[in-house]
């Protein structure tokens, strides 16, 4: 073959992987860039996620406990209750949905994500199928779901979420957690992370040290410390881009039963000297779990954090809560249609003391009286209160 055209053929084909580079490369970068608008949207504002991803286990558990039936239609009632709740999208920036809430419609037949989408509140989808018993680690558990999650992250996006979520749990005990157990669910939050930037989904990448047990806050604070270096170091691991990522913390809190409970400065502290010590700054937000505490004292331990720190720290602190932003209205609720008004008020009411804690504007009269109106606001929730 004359050397002529052997060179234009080869030149040819480098021109060809050329190109396919520069493609991957812009591909990349539009997939990097949707990833960071969409993480940093999910933070702005002062706002925060609500968690309505309980699976359908834990949905019928809560339900149970109020006498409400434990039924498709109970929990689709619920959750439109939970969309169609008025003025939400003032605090609210993104809601987590569950695998059967995403596919549920309103009584008139709008999918809820959409109806979300068009209030300009940005749908999300937990991912993981659930934490199972560990094998060889007696008391502890790791997250399933990574199998097939590339093909249903596809469906999920194709249904409007622009973010997922992924619960890891750890319990603290006598000699837990073990290294097997971080380092597992470490390393399936990672893989989660990268599956789903992949598909331009922004994770959610929740760790949760449980509050369950005697332990006290140093031990919280130890463990918890070092959980989330190992979850850095795998998310690092599997090139995941910090700054297209919300991380979901426990706060750091004495165990349930210790006998030395701490002060609600304390728990910020300690809070925010761990994340300090772990969370890299390109990461844009960190978005708390409320994790069994009381709605109140989730409000007044992030209201303390942003007092006292928000000024001098590289991410926005925000809330992710489930139970600390629902439960007092589902406990309105109870199944019944003539509470529904109430309870939306209940809901609204709490999504707005944790806009006034992100700005350290949280306080015993707003937890009372309820938090001024923005000037925008559209709602006509009867307990606010006016500006002045
Ligand atoms: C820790 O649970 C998450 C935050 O909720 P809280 O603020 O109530 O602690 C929550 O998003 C949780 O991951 C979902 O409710 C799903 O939980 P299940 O147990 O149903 O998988």
């Amino acid at each position: 073959m004359p050397c002529g055209q052997e060179i234009t053929r080869s030149s040819r084909r480098r021109s060809r992987s050329n190109s396919k580079e520069s493609f991957c490369q812009t591909n990349k970068l539009m997939n990097s860039k949707a990833l960071i608008d969409t993480a940093n949207a999910l933070v702005a504002g002062d706002k925060g996620l609500l968690a309505m991803d309980e699976s359908n286990p834990t949905c019928n558990k809560r339900f149970a406990k109020l006498g409400i039936p434990q039924t498709e239609v109970a929990r689709r009632a619920y959750r439109e209750l939970i969309v169609a709740t008025p003025g939400l999208t003032e605090s609210i920036s993104g809601a987590i949905l569950y695998d059967e809430t995403i596919r549920q419609k309103t009584k008139d037949g709008t999918p809820f994500a959409k109806v979300f989408g068009e209030v300009g509140i940005i749908p999300g989808i937990k991912v993981d199928t659930g934490a199972k018993e560990m094998a060889g680690h007696p008391g502890e558990k790791v997250t399933e779901g990574l199998d097939g999650l590339r093909e249903r992250l596809a469906e999920y996006s194709k249904m409007g979420a622009r973010f997922a979520k992924w619960r890891a749990v750890i319990a603290i005990g006598d000699g837990l957690p073990s290294r097997g157990c971080i380092e597992s669910n470490a390393h399936a939050l990672a893989r989660y992370a990268a599956l789903c930037q992949e598909a331009s989904i922004v994770p959610v990448v929740e760790p949760e040290v449980l509050m369950v047990g005697e332990h006290t806050l140093e031990r919280c604070l130890k463990i918890t410390q070092e959980v989330l270096r190992n979850v850095f170091i795998q998310l690092n691991c599997q090139r995941v881009l910090l700054e297209g990522m919300i991380l979901k913390p426990n706060m750091v809190l004495p165990g349930l039963t210790c006998p030395e409970q701490v002060s609600v400065d304390e728990v910020a502290d300690a809070t925010v000297n761990c994340l300090l010590r772990t969370v890299p700054a390109a990461v844009p937000g960190i978005a708390f779990l409320s994790g069994g505490q009381s709605a109140e004292l989730a409000s007044a331990r992030l209201n303390a954090m942003n007092v006292r720190f928000k000024s001098r720290l590289p991410w926005a602190l925000a809330f992710s809560f489930a139970r600390a932003i629902q439960q007092p209205a589902l406990e309105i609720w109870q199944g019944k249609e003539t509470e529904v008004q109430e309870a939306q008020e209940a809901l609204y009411h709490r999504a707005r003391c944790n806009l006034a804690a992100r700005r350290g504007e949280y306080n015993a009269t707003v937890e009372r009286d309820g938090w001024k109106r923005s000037p925008q606001g559209g709602t006509s929730a009867k307990h606010l209160v006016s500006a002045e």
